[in-house]
């Protein structure tokens, strides 16, 4: 694997960011969010962690030692629990609104900056296989306009061993790319169907700040540590650009909702933000409502029944 190559924030540009993300469909920025504020949201983070038991006791959260036994993931109830209680913490929420990463969005979005509302956070325990993350394309996942962008964020300094996040460099010039389904939990790339120029990983660091286009290929690296690997991956794109409303509501049966994740918060200044902007929905609510009514399948139709009541 050939290391990244590595933009240092102070000199960045409109033009570096720019034609580093055409050639190579990433883009790694040293040393974009104070090390405070990403700090800040390992420490909540590994709060909830110890509280569930997934850490060791005798030693202190920050360093994210695995308890022997704890190993869980996606789709296990246990983890999904204490997913959700990291989901609603109001401080990972505001991660993606740091001013120094908008300032780094405004560069790559032509128009208005939208910072998708549902980040998602990664709890990769140590030595575990099947928790680790396939060769994907995030489009896949989102759908929308595939002019949007993720942002990657370790909580932690990661080194190679703690399994940081690696980039087919040059895949997203290659459109949209075959996914397994199959019975997979999670539909992937075959490593041997996976169009690019050449894997490219290493360290990231806390501060650092890992961008790659929605058709870029992008797969976990393993984590080989002792430690729990612990990032947040978030998404924006310009606000003028189509949007599947699945990224601003709960489209699962979980009965999770905007009021249950804002319960706890201390501010309401990033509660329901996107309603503030006007947004191209694609479905539109009027086509959830009737995909609600005309879906094959009785899942699907509550599921956007679901999504529509969710929308204002
Ligand atoms: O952090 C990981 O293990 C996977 C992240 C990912 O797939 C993403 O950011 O889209």
């Amino acid at each position: 694997m050939q290391a990244f190559s590595a933009i240092e924030s102070a000199h960045l540009t409109r033009e570096t960011l720019r034609s580093q993300l055409a050639q190579d469909g990433y883009a790694l920025i040293r040393q974009v969010l104070p090390k405070a504020a990403v700090r800040a949201v390992l420490s909540d983070v590994a709060s909830v962690l110890y509280a569930a038991g997934w850490l060791e006791s005798q030693a202190d959260p920050l360093e994210r030692i695995a308890k022997e036994g704890a190993a869980c993931g996606d789709p296990d109830p246990a983890f999904k629990r204490t997913y959700q209680q990291v989901f609603n913490l109001e401080k990972l929420h505001a991660l993606p609104h740091e001013p120094a990463l908008r300032r780094v969005m405004d560069l790559l979005v032509d128009e208005q900056v939208l910072v998708h509302p549902k980040p998602i956070a990664r709890l990769i325990f140590p030595n575990c296989e099947r928790l680790v993350v396939r060769p994907h394309q995030d489009y896949e996942f989102m759908g929308g306009d595939p002019e949007f962008y993720t942002a990657w964020i370790a909580l932690h300094d990661c080194p190679v061993e703690a399994g940081p996040l690696r980039i087919l460099a040059g895949s997203h010039r290659f459109g949209i790319q075959y996914h397994e389904h199959g019975n997979l939990h999670v539909p992937e790339i075959p490593a041997e169907r996976a169009a690019g120029d050449t894997w490219v990983g290493g360290q990231v660091n806390a501060g650092d700040v890992l961008i790659f286009h929605s058709l870029t290929v992008h797969a976990a690296s393993p984590n080989l540590s002792q430690k729990l690997r612990l990032s947040l991956d978030c998404r924006f794109q310009d606000a003028t650009r189509v949007l599947n409303p699945s990224n601003l509501v709960f489209a699962g049966q979980s009965g999770k909702s905007w009021g249950k994740t804002y319960s706890g918060w201390q501010s309401d200044a990033l509660q329901f933000y996107w309603k503030r902007l006007p947004l191209r929905l694609k479905p539109t609510k009027a086509e959830l409502e009737a995909l609600a009514q005309t879906a094959g399948q009785d899942a699907a139709r509550e599921k956007y029944a679901r999504m529509a009541s969710q929308l204002a």
